[in-house]
This record gives structure tokens, sequence and C-alpha cells, in this order.
């Protein structure tokens, strides 16, 4: 933009530095301080010296200028509001005007040199910090195979999916449901009215919107009636709440798997068999099952149905509360009042509905002693269940 300068400080600051120190200390006494004007040894320097010289003097001041801090204090010495090039400009107002326009020139060169050196420096600073970093950091070999640390499923998913497996064979459909339900879903489309004593076995949460948080799969059966009509065979796993009393088999939460099948003639020997075919295939073993009468509300006539603990073996412990059983999925003949309410006529079809306790059967089928621990976040423990 400007003429170039005759002999002036930015071709000065591109030659080598040693020759302008000595060169300049033959002129100078150097200044006290960073960035400080030189002063004169006899009488005043006129103004182009002492731009050389500033320049000089910056020169040698950046090249022991190697950290960021030491670069940003002779920013300020420099082209700060008392800095020394802006004292340079200033004292122009002093010089003759004839003068003004060259030296003006100069002095802003000066300072578009020193700006520039200042942010290079930065850059150089920066640059040389990143490759320290990169050279100090960890290496690795991309090209390793990858370690065996990848996580697992939890036992649940992995039970869960072996038995949607088991009734999608078949002939099941698998339907998921919200966690959040109304009163009527929960319990009056399942023939539990407001009031009905059966609402005392499930401690259940309300919401204050009058919802609550799902006592049982069973909540969904009524939408899932309504949704396919019969016949039907469906499973609906899900979690679900009850404020109870912890203990080595009861969670606050827990998994359950609901399943029903409705069609024409259904009987309880179709849920005998059903019960049966997904109990063997699960354990893959023989394990002794009793049935014996149960209420509930919405199936008539209402079973339970407990298998021998398998973690004492039936002996008695601390898991089946010293009984030898755990119950584990009570079932029924769907009640003709949940079918009606479910759209279905109960003179027509009947069917069997069952509530698996997912959370027993993995305690059961893995031998975990204590259901509190399948909850625990413990992946120690958790992280021994693998996909089969
Ligand atoms: C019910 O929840 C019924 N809805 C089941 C049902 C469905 C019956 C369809 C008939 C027809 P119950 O409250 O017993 O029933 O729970 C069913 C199973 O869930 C229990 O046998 C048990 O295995 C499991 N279970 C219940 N409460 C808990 C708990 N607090 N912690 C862990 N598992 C539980």
């Amino acid at each position: 933009m400007f003429p170039p300068p005759r002999s002036f400080a930015p071709a000065l600051l591109d030659a080598p530095l040693v020759r302008h120190a000595r060169a300049s200390s033959e002129k100078f006494t150097q200044s006290s301080g960073r960035g400080a004007p030189p002063r004169c040894r006899k009488g005043r320097m006129d103004m182009k010296e002492k731009i050389e010289a500033l320049a000089r003097q910056f020169q040698q001041e950046l090249e022991g200028a190697g950290t960021s801090d030491a670069v940003e204090k002779l920013r300020v010495a420099y082209l700060g509001r008392k800095g020394s090039v802006t004292q340079l400009l200033k004292g122009l107002k002093e010089v003759e005007a004839q003068q003004k326009k060259e030296l003006g020139q100069h002095i802003n060169m000066l300072k578009k040199t020193v700006e520039d050196k200042l942010s290079q420096q930065v850059e150089a600073i920066r640059r040389a910090e990143e490759q320290r970093m990169v050279e100090a950091a960890e290496q690795y070999d991309v090209t390793l195979p990858v370690g065996s640390g990848a996580g697992s499923y939890h036992p649940i998913t992995i039970v869960q999916r072996q038995l949607e497996e088991i009734f999608a064979s078949m002939g099941f459909t698998i339907e998921d449901y919200k966690e959040i339900v109304t009163d009527y879903e929960c319990f009056e489309a399942v023939n539990i009215p407001k009031d009905h004593p059966a609402r005392d076995m499930q401690d259940t949460y309300y919401l204050e919107n009058g919802q609550l948080l799902k006592t049982h799969t069973s909540a969904a059966q009524n939408a899932i009636m309504r949704k396919y009509g019969p016949p039907l065979r469906a499973i609906f796993p899900g979690r679900c709440f009850r404020n109870e009393a912890l203990d080595a088999s009861h969670e606050n939460t827990f998994f359950q798997m609901e399943g029903m099948m409705i069609d024409k003639d259904i009987s309880i020997s179709n849920l005998i068999y059903f019960m049966k075919t997904m109990l063997s295939q699960v354990f893959e073993r023989d394990i002794s099952v009793r049935l014996r009468p149960g209420f509930f509300p919405f199936v008539e006539p209402g079973f339970e149905l407990d298998i021998s603990c398998l973690i004492c073996g039936g002996e008695g412990c601390s898991t089946c509360k010293g009984s030898g059983w755990i119950e584990l999925c009570p079932c029924g003949m769907i009640h003709p009042n949940v079918l009606k309410a479910g759209g279905i006529d109960p003179e027509e079809y009947t069917g069997f509905a069952f509530g698996l306790g997912l959370t027993r059967l993995v305690m059961m089928k893995y031998g975990v002693k204590d259901i509190r621990d399948l909850n625990s976040g413990n992946l120690k423990a958790l992280s021994q269940f693998t996909h089969e």
C-alpha cells in the first residue's frame, strides 16, 4: 500500500538478528524494560533512528519469546495503549508537517510487521505444542484385533428374547406396551372395579394426574384384545412397579411377560400344554412344577403355577422363603367380563392368560439368589451372562 521505505524497520526485521543486535549496541544503550523505546547515548535520537532501533529491539525480544504468555507480554509492550509503537504514533504530532506523512507510513509499517510477526509466533508456538502432545500421546495400533471388552446383554433381556423366540415359533405375536397406564387399563378392564379388595394385592404408585405405573402386564390385555380381536395369540413382556417390602424375591421394579390365547374351544388343556412347552424349552431340563388354585379377578378358574426352587433344590432357602417352591406363572381361563370389556363375545370365544414372573424366571435359570442383584448395576456380576 505504501511506497517501500528507504533502509527502514520492516526490512531490518528480516535481516539476521545477530548483525542487528551488534549494530544496535553500537548506537544505543539497550532499554531497561521489554518494549521500552531505545534511548540515545548522545543527545536526542531522530524519529527514523528510533523506528529502526525499535524494530531491531522487537526482533531480538521476539526471538526470546517462547511461550504464548511471553508473546502476549510483548504485544502489550509494543502495541498496547502505552506500548512503544503506540507512543511513536502519538509522538508524530510533534513532528514537522513535511516529515509527518513519510514517518507515519514507516511507523504503520512497523506496527503491521509487529502484528504479523506476533501472530506468526503464536501460531508457531501452538503448532510446536500440538506436535509435542502428538508425540507424547499413547500410540495405538489400529490394525490390532478389537479387544474382548464389549458389553453384554442383561440376563433379563437374554431370557426375554429366548421366550420371544419360543412363543413366536408357536404363532404368538410380540407386543410392546406403555409403562404409565390408566386405572381403567390396569384394573377396571380386567374385572377389578374401584374399591375391589384385589387392589390391595398390588400396592400401586399413582401419579398426580390420576394415571399410574403399571403394576402388572395384564394392563395391556384390553388394548390387545381391541387391537386384534379373536382369534389371537400374543405375548407382551414389560416392566412393572409395585411399592413392595423388598426381600430376596421381591423388587419394586420387576419384569413380567403376559401371554394370551383366544379362540373357539380353548380349554385348560391348551393352557397346560403351552406352559409345559415354555418351561421345558427355557430350562432345557426336567423341573418339578405344581399347579394350585389361585384367585385373580380376571381369570376363572385361576391357578398359581409354581416351580421347585432351583436355588436350594426344594430344600427351603431365603429365596423361596423356606417353602421349596417359587411362584412363577399365575394363569387361568380369561373371565367373561374381561372378554366383554375387550369387545369379544364370551359365548363364542374362550381363552387363557398367564402372567409369567420374568425376573424370577431369570433367577431360577441362572441361580441368582437375590433378586436385587439383577437391578444392582454391578457389571462384574451382570457381565457373566452371555447370549447363547
Ligand atoms: C399378576 O400380576 C397377574 N397379573 C398375573 C396373571 C396374569 C394371572 C394373567 C392370571 C392371568 P402376581 O401378582 O402374582 O399376578 O404376579 C405374577 C408374577 O410376577 C409372580 O408369580 C411373580 O413371579 C412375579 N412378581 C410379582 N411381584 C413381584 C415382585 N415384587 N418382584 C418380583 N417378581 C414379582
